[in-house]
């Protein structure tokens, strides 16, 4: 059976769930995005993506023609006509289309999509042996150019750093923001273990402000583990004894050696696997 794709309200086949050249998400890159994962059937802190969806919406002065409820139904509903129980759901939200020109008032009727599928950002073995990621050059985006806290349909310069790290051969790239301090992975935030103690950046250090990562924060103080969100610089990521990334796409995944040094010992730390370990039973359990 094919796919069935979300837009506007109808199911498409997978073949034939197109929308216009003239769209605006396609044009210039106007629209918004969300990556939700299900697991048992259940979808992952669907409150908190539907949120963060419509605040990303409001930003950039894009109003989602319908309400959250709606869009909650709309996602289990894709994943359920899709027969899906553990799913990735890419949910996009374009401006729509409209005549050539910038103007969004050239638009009309925003197109939102939703694609429930699967996903496998890192091969299964990493999750054992832990990644190996450079610092990229191509820096986030300055949070007076385009605040990285939305969601957009703009990921040129992330996908430029993954571009950086994978010609290094690495899987996975730093960024940093506009001040040289460390921000995130081009999909993904980063956290160090330093003397038993987790470390994250700080909202403004221009980041996402990740799901898995509120969700990792919450494990790690449930458990007793001191969390600090702060600025952070690469000196932190290197005199680490321990890495990881967090993503709805990447779940929790060990880093084992940043700019060919190697992290702790080089290789996954103990509060990192304990961590990835407790993250996947409280997703599996809802
Ligand atoms: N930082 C950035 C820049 C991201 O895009 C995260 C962090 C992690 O946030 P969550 O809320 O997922 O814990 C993201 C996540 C895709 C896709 O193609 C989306 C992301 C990452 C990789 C792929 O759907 N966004």
């Amino acid at each position: 059976m094919s796919l069935k794709i979300y837009i506007g309200g109808k199911l498409y086949d997978k073949a034939d769930a197109k929308i216009s050249v003239y769209d605006h998400g396609l044009l210039y890159g106007d629209g918004v995005f969300e990556g939700i994962r299900a697991y048992a059937g259940k979808v992952f802190r669907m409150a908190d993506h539907v949120d963060r969806l419509y605040d990303s919406a409001k930003a950039i002065h894009l109003v989602i023609p319908m309400s959250k409820a709606e869009m909650a139904e709309a996602i289990n509903s894709t994943i359920k006509v899709n027969n899906l129980s553990d799913a990735y759901v890419r949910l996009v939200v374009t401006r729509g289309a409209g005549s050539l020109g910038l103007d969004p008032r050239r638009t009309s009727d925003p197109q939102v999509i939703i694609i429930a599928d699967s996903i496998s950002l890192y091969p299964a073995e990493l999750y054992e042996t832990g990644l190996k990621i450079v610092t990229a050059g191509t820096m986030r985006n300055h949070p007076g150019a385009l605040n990285p806290r939305i969601k957009s349909l703009n990921y040129l310069n992330n996908i430029l750093a993954k571009i950086e790290g994978t010609n290094a051969g690495c899987l996975e790239a730093l960024m940093l923001n506009h001040k040289g301090e460390i921000a995130e992975c081009t999909g993904d935030n980063i956290f160090i273990i330093k003397h038993g103690e987790v470390h994250t950046p700080s909202i403004d250090s221009g980041i996402l402000e990740g799901i898995t990562r509120d969700a990792v924060i919450e494990i790690a103080r449930s458990i007793g583990l001191q969390v600090t969100e702060r600025i952070m610089d690469r000196h932190d990521v290197y005199t680490a004894d321990e890495c990881f990334l967090t993503g709805t796409a990447a779940e929790v995944i060990p880093v084992v050696e940043c700019d060919a040094r190697p992290i702790g010992d080089g290789t996954p730390g103990p509060i990192t696997k304990d961590l990835l370990k407790r993250f996947h039973q409280i997703a599996r359990e809802g």
